[in-house]
């Protein structure tokens, strides 16, 4: 039998590695200290479950059932600041529904923690690297926004390496996470049984133009790499009016003034330009027109312009047979009160797909928040999408009895 408290009680002790800010929140960046001490807890909870350990050359680490199984889980590294359930949900749920399996004698279940699912270094670069998505040499000459190159960064881990993990060895990828999003929770519903997961672009762009004094540098005589980018995101946004739906979503989340001096006109500015919809051919366009709009900003401003590599991964599918035991779990244990729905977050899953059938289950995210401290769910909806989940993966009994 799942055992809900047990499971409640370990998504606590997994907040304990990085628990910061407010509420509930972790930092627990890839290849950090709380990340690598959250890994070897994890570990340790997979071999006392009786699975077998193994973490491959990234730090994804699994924990591997007897023969042909069923793979579940998620991420256990965190957003700079990050909530105490993205990623980590789907890692607990696996454990205590492969710990339950075993106890009923099956069926077979895998747990996994992949590794930089927040890209620290990129874009879900841990499975990405694990489902050919990404070479290893390619993802190891990525660089934090500090310049730390993901090569260097995963030694930290490197103790803990004992080989790579075939695939093969899995039917399927079940991963249980939090919406993340202002669905459910404003519907008043308390599971998603995603139907697909939207694609994502992202890139670096650089704007170059000329450092200099903020007193006697006239405004007419700047070439202020600020005021460039500033430009470039009032045109950006009204150039993709045309192109967007009300789905489409673009982000300037991070970026790097330099010298970052009150008293210096910024001689160059570096910043992130994101953009995630559900149509590869949209996500295409939009490249298109982030790329000519940056040029002509770098043109009337007299900017040199550069961009670094484009990362990027296509929308995908979640698999129908999956979907349909969802369908079924879901209206078993919360009858009426939950939905099927697209995946506006990246996950995982996305990489997985490449390699097997793979399918995904939402709870509700209060008041929508992810990626902050504030980021929460309910008890009463955790233990609903755990039950959903086990069910989904053929592990009975689950307490059919619906959740209050
Ligand atoms: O950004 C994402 O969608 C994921 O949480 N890394
Ligand atoms: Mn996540
Ligand atoms: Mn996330």
């Amino acid at each position: 039998m799942l055992n809900p408290d047990r499971f409640i009680s370990d998504l606590h002790s997994l907040r304990q590695f990085g628990a910061s800010g407010i509420g509930n929140g972790v930092v627990r960046p890839a290849y950090s200290e709380a990340d690598i001490a959250a890994r070897r807890w994890l570990a340790n909870q997979m071999a006392d479950a009786g699975l077998r350990v193994e973490v491959d050359p990234m730090g994804n680490l699994f924990g591997l059932s007897e023969g042909p199984s069923l793979l579940l889980g998620s991420h256990s590294d965190s957003q700079p600041e990050g909530g105490w359930l993205d990623g980590a949900l789907g890692v607990v749920a696996a454990l205590e529904i492969a710990r339950a399996s075993r106890a009923a004698g099956g069926p077979p279940i895998s747990v996994v923690s992949f590794q930089d699912e927040e890209g620290r270094f990129g874009v879900t670069t841990g499975s990405a690297v694990w489902s050919g998505n990404l070479t290893q040499s390619a993802a190891d000459a990525l660089t934090d926004h500090q310049g730390i190159p993901l090569r260097d960064a995963r030694n930290a881990i490197a103790e803990m390496v004992t080989g790579t993990v075939d695939p093969s060895h899995f039917s399927g990828f079940l991963e249980m996470h939090i919406e993340q999003g202002p669905t459910l929770d404003t519907k008043n519903e308390r599971i998603g049984v995603v139907t697909e997961i939207v694609g994502i672009r992202d890139v670096k762009v650089t704007f170059k133009g000329e450092q200099n004094h903020a007193g006697t540098t006239p405004m007419h005589l700047r070439r202020d790499a600020f005021q460039a980018v500033s430009a470039f995101n009032t045109l950006l946004n009204d150039r993709l009016r045309n192109v967007v739906t009300p789905t489409t979503v673009w982000t300037i989340g991070h970026i790097n003034l330099h010298p970052n001096a009150s008293s210096i006109v910024p001689g160059q500015a570096s910043f992130s330009m994101q953009w995630r919809d559900g149509d590869a051919d949209r996500l295409n366009r939009m490249e298109k027109i982030i790329r000519e709009t940056a040029a002509e900003i770098a043109e009337k401003n007299a900017m040199e312009l550069s961009f670094g590599p484009l990362l990027g991964l296509e929308p995908v599918e979640m698999d129908p047979k999956l979907q349909a035991s969802l369908v079924e779990a879901a209206e078993a244990v919360v009858p009426g009160h939950w939905r099927k729905m697209p995946s506006g977050a990246l996950h995982d899953a996305t990489n997985v797909a490449r390699l097997m059938p793979v399918g995904m289950v939402f709870v509700p995210s209060i008041n929508g928040i992810s990626h902050a401290f504030e980021e929460d769910t309910s008890e009463a909806d955790l233990v609903a999408g755990l039950q959903v989940l086990a069910r989904a993966a053929g592990v009975h009994p689950v307490g059919s009895s619906p959740v209050g």
